[in-house]
């Protein structure tokens, strides 16, 4: 591939030669842009001019790009800008990207090659013979080097070997092997033997395929559907600052209220107002804690979107409010097939205004989902997104504020007008506009979700949506959360929670969950069990099954396994206060609630795989059982720094060191928990469900290292607008010689503190006197302080004569 010209373009450096085009930019410090154009000539009439290209992932407010120069050095361009440098070969296309100068700056990627083919005259009109692989890039994939994210996939947390496809499939149930599942993010992080992590992001929602070291062990291949390979490179050096480039790329996902993160109960198969009453009196009646119940598909009349069935739910903004009464948010699914139904307002206004997805002959595409026929609106389209949008008037007058966005891949069960899919889904030639379904298939939640949100917040602006999505496209986070669709009551389902969940946070999607405790197949009470303790930490806590499967709701299987499950519940409910910090955290940092180890310890290689555990910030290590009939388990304790035992939180056990191996002991009411020397977490009393995001009763456990501690707590009304009252507190204990000082800096406007609020804390091996306490007491290594009202400081001195 030759690149004969190259232009400096305003903050864009233009290259081409008689047939490809390659734009590079710097968006912002840190991330390099190549658009990647082979055979640009054959497609583009403006060529060596390429369109503007408009993203579904990137968030709308970026900032101004960064300014870039470019130099000749023999073969070789020198592009730099942002702190980055982009060698580009103009004799063979070959280029790589450099964190630093071109001399002394650290490889990132580097692309051997990329091409494509010129498109056939065919292509775009008969999409059943449409090349699937019309460009193609190749990166280095060194030896050693793992390669996380990727969207939601099944498999450990590297994804090295695997062969990936991005076309968001609606597969019932999935297995541990399906590929692809329900959300496309072409993004990975790439960490090197040395623990340096890099990222590499494709902004294509077209069908694309990724091949990750499989087919050639030190090759990483991006495959599209097509024309173009819009590629950002990102540098590190540590995973999290990644993930923060990535997010300031795509966007930060919004708080999520505190109810959402409480406990939920959901089944397919609720059908009336009385059944769910029924349900949130089990739960009270048994002590067990219940913020949401999500409604699915039959509150609707005949499956109508934005209707509800008169007869099951013959007053729906009563049944919210009485609902809300007892602390429980109701959650409704909303599909996108709209029934095709002359009469039914939803088509009406749809046929009329033009918003659906149409076929290649240009008629309205109907298909078959719940409703039949069914015909889906184009939400790639903004005026459809306001439309839609506009649409939730009806939910948001009810009083509900949270809403379930399902078969959105799209789902399609058949099609009246018969052509090849791939998946149940739409057509590759169906159209939006004028775009081919294939180009845009994969972003098609987006709009949906974007529109919920935006919906909403017109009409509840006093409420802070909740937006569940199954599908979704990279930058899928500013709209929505994900769920990861239709697992299975099977063990190894509950394991593959773990490296899913954490890989949907490493690619960007800091509340993703699993249904707790499968959707298909009958769940039994030791699966419910262990799976409500692997889910103490998962960002949000839903409980759903299948229609037909026997009933999960917590007291189903009896005893012991309802007092397993009640305690697990309880957990979560104490652990809110830290929960809620972390989450409030990712809408600053990315950082998900639940985070893989490699995200802290990246350099540890034992760490860096370990997909079996996970961590609650950077002090919390959650060791959950995941395997029947076990009761104890091997946990990996990250080098660095020691760990203490916390087991259900409660008293503190032994403390091991670093960069070892221990056995948890975990009879089935136990959920193994680590706290790192260093960190301080925070947590409360357990309570039926969540009010506000501010604490009357706090404890915090720390366990001081040599450094000290630091500990961190958010808190606002739970609810509501974002920029409403709110205070990040910080505690930080800090060593000088033999004393520790903790101060308390709490940064914010809101007002009133805890009524009661406690320290335990370990790391001291004696004490001699405390200031600024109200009361204190030590023994046996844990000093447990009772503060005072409004406290700011107080003094710990180390020392042989205890009191
Ligand atoms: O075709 O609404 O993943 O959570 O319960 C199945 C019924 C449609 C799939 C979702 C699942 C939901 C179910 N839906």
């Amino acid at each position: 591939m030759r690149l004969d010209h190259f232009a400096a373009e305003g903050s864009t450096v233009r290259v081409w030669g008689d047939t490809d085009v390659v734009l590079i930019s710097v968006p912002l410090p840190g991330v390099l842009r190549l658009r990647l154009a082979p055979e640009a000539r054959a497609g583009t009439y403006t060529f060596p001019k390429l369109p503007p290209k408009p993203s579904f992932a990137l968030r709308p407010d970026a900032a101004a790009p960064e300014a870039v120069q470019v130099r000749e050095a023999g073969a070789e361009l020198v592009i730099q800008g942002g702190g980055l440098t982009c060698l580009l070969n103009r004799e063979t296309g070959a280029w790589m990207v450099l964190d630093g100068d071109p001399q002394t700056g650290r490889v990132l990627a580097q692309a051997a090659l990329w091409s494509g083919e010129v498109p056939n005259a065919r292509d775009a009109l008969d999409a059943e013979v449409f090349d699937l692989q019309r460009t193609r890039l190749t990166l280095d994939a060194p030896h050693g080097s793992a390669y996380l994210g990727f969207g939601e996939r099944v498999g450990p947390i590297d994804k090295r070997g695997m062969h990936l496809t991005f076309w968001n499939t609606d597969c019932f149930p999935h297995h541990t092997d399906t590929d692809p599942l329900y959300v496309s993010v072409p993004f990975t992080t790439v960490v090197d033997t040395a623990g340096l992590a890099h990222g590499v992001f494709v902004d294509e929602p077209w069908r694309m395929e990724a091949d990750v070291a499989r087919r050639r062990p030190d090759a990483l291949t991006f495959a599209s559907a097509g024309p173009e390979l819009d590629v950002y490179v990102l540098a590190g050096p540590r995973p999290a600052d990644v993930l923060r480039r990535y997010a300031d790329l795509t966007g930060y996902a919004p708080l999520p209220p505190l109810w959402a993160l409480g406990a939920a109960q959901s089944r397919w198969g609720y059908k009336t107002a009385d059944e769910l009453r029924a349900i949130v009196a089990g739960y009270r009646e048994r002590d067990l804690p219940l913020d949401a119940l999500y409604v699915d598909i039959d509150y609707m009349d005949a499956y109508k979107v934005w209707t509800v069935d008169r007869h099951r739910f013959p007053d729906m903004k009563a049944l919210v409010g009485e609902m809300l009464e007892q602390g429980v948010h109701l959650v409704p699914i909303v599909d996108p097939g709209v029934k095709a139904e002359p009469g039914y307002d939803v088509y009406d206004e749809a046929l009329a205004g033009d918003h659906l997805v149409r076929t290649a002959r240009g008629d309205v595409l109907v298909g078959e989902v719940w409703p039949d026929p069914a015909v889906f609106p184009d939400f790639t389209r903004p005026e459809v997104v306001a439309w839609w949008g506009s649409r939730h008037k009806l939910f948001a007058e009810l009083g509900i504020s949270g809403q379930w966005n399902d078969m959105n891949e799209p789902a399609c069960f058949s099609l009246k007008q018969p052509r090849v899919t791939e998946g149940k889904t739409l057509p590759y030639d169906a159209r939006h506009g004028n775009r081919p379904h294939i180009e845009v298939h994969n972003a098609y939640a987006n709009g949906m979700s974007e529109a919920s949100r935006a919906g909403y917040t017109q009409f509840s602006p006093h409420l802070r949506p909740w937006i569940l999505t199954r599908a979704g496209y990279a930058g899928i986070q500013r709209h929505a959360t994900v769920w990861t669709g239709d697992n299975t009551a099977t063990w190894s389902h509950l394991a593959l929670s773990l490296p899913m969940i954490g890989g949907l946070g490493l690619s960007g999607i800091p509340y993703a969950a699993a249904d707790v405790a499968g959707f298909a197949g009958d769940t039994t009470g030791e699966l419910m069990a262990r799976w409500y303790q692997v889910a103490v930490g998962y960002p949000f806590l839903r409980n759903h099954a299948a229609s037909g499967t026997a009933d999960q709701e917590p007291w189903r299987f009896g005893e012991p396994f309802l007092n397993a499950i009640r305690t697990a519940l309880h957990l979560r409910m104490q652990l809110l206060p830290h929960l809620y910090t972390l989450a409030h955290e990712a809408t600053r940092s990315a950082l998900p609630v639940m985070r893989p180890l490699v995200l802290h310890h990246a350099a540890d290689p034992d760490a860096l795989r370990e997909d079996t555990q996970y961590l609650l910030g950077e002090g919390l290590l959650v060791a959950p059982v995941l395997r029947a009939a076990h009761t104890r388990r091997l946990v990996y304790l990250p080098a660095g720094s020691e760990w203490a035992e916390v087991f259900n939180l409660a008293e503190f056990g032994p403390v091991h060191a670093g960069g070892t191996y221990t056995v948890a002991d975990a009879p089935l009411t136990v959920l193994p928990l680590y706290l790192k020397a260093g960190h301080a977490v925070p947590y409360t009393d357990a309570a039926p469900h969540t009010t506000a995001a501010q604490w009357p009763r706090l404890s915090w456990l720390a366990f001081a290292g040599a450094d000290g501690f630091v500990g961190q707590l958010y808190e606002d009304a739970g609810s509501g607008p974002a920029d409403a009252p709110s205070r990040l507190t910080r505690i930080v204990g800090e060593r000088e010689g033999q004393s520790l000082t903790i101060r308390r800096e709490s940064r914010g406007d809101l007002q009133g503190f805890e009524q009661r609020e406690t320290l335990h804390l370990i790391g001291l091996k004696s004490v001699q006197s405390v200031q600024g306490a109200a009361s204190h007491n030590y023994a046996d290594g844990l000093l447990r302080l009772s503060l005072p009202a409004a406290w700011t400081e107080i003094r710990i001195e180390e020392g042989e004569s205890g009191e």
